[in-house]
């Protein structure tokens, strides 16, 4: 397993993060604290130089492990199952600029926010619009050797989608194998009746994982069980990356990374594959 922190631009319109500023900058710390990658939540990949992130991972020796694009749903409303066509096309041309960004990092995309909100429709019905379009966008995504990650959120962020098991069922339908799952421990927390079976559920499909605490602060500083997760994690041979997504609690952006990435090598010690 390897370690990646999430960071962003200072305009994000999610807060979540231990990290938000100029991109470089976070960059920078996230290898002087000894993280192997970043990973960079986008509104808009056209608004972000990714030559000049490109250059100083190379040169820093750092990965770029994910996109997150939650933030195209939350600060301009796009999302793949709006009740209007238009919008549902804005959303897939903008998620193709996410992948075309992803493509020059080797890095997955995360399907978070943008898969939009049921409303009144049922599971079945939103699940069949979302299915459409995703096997378009992973068809795209595969041309361009990137994988796409859907991420179940807790029910008080979104209505569709809560769980490991729900998301599992949608990737089948989907029949992409360029389309898993990524499970977060702060939303699984709240939904996952048991966390350990679930992750053993949707374990071929597992590609990503984001780690926060029980109050979403950085890992180690709450009453999350990470060694039952982890020990489940290592039984089912999960080799790709941590990703820390936590607030910069409980005392800034750095010290919060720090306890994280400090948690996460204490973990590795006991169930390092
Ligand atoms: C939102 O709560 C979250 O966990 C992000 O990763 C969404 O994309
Ligand atoms: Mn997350």
């Amino acid at each position: 397993m390897k370690t990646a922190l999430v960071i962003s631009t200072s305009d994000a319109a999610f807060n979540s993060l231990a990290f938000k500023g100029d991109l470089v900058k976070g960059v920078e710390m996230a290898k002087r604290i000894g993280y192997d990658a970043v990973e960079i939540a986008i509104r808009d990949p056209d608004k972000v130089d990714r030559n000049q992130i490109k250059e100083v991972a190379v040169n820093l020796g750092i990965e770029v492990a994910a996109v997150g694009t939650g933030q195209a749903f939350l600060s301009e409303g796009l999302n793949l199952i709006d009740p209007d066509e238009s919008v549902r096309n804005r959303t897939a041309d903008r998620l193709k600029c996410h992948i075309d960004f992803a493509s020059t990092f080797g890095a997955k995309v995360i399907i978070g926010f943008i898969r939009g909100s049921r409303k009144t429709r049922t599971f079945e019905q939103a699940a069949e619009i979302f299915s459409a379009q995703m096997r378009v966008i992973a068809d795209y995504a595969s041309s361009k050797n990137v994988t796409l990650v859907i991420e179940p959120l807790n029910r008080y962020e979104i209505d569709f989608l809560n769980t490991l098991e729900q998301t599992y069922r949608v990737v089948q339908i989907i029949d992409r194998n360029n389309v898993g799952i990524l499970a977060d421990t702060f939303h699984m927390n709240i939904e996952e009746a048991d966390i350990q079976r679930s992750i053993r559920l949707v374990a071929d499909r597992l590609y990503h994982f984001h780690i926060a605490d029980s109050n979403r602060w950085a890992p180690g500083t709450g009453h999350y069980d990470f060694e039952s997760t982890f020990r489940v994690l290592n039984d089912i041979g999960y080799n790709g990356y941590i990703s820390v997504e936590c607030l910069p609690l409980p005392d800034g952006t750095e010290h919060a990374a720090k306890i994280a990435y400090d948690t996460l090598q204490r973990l590795f010690k006991v169930f390092q594959r």
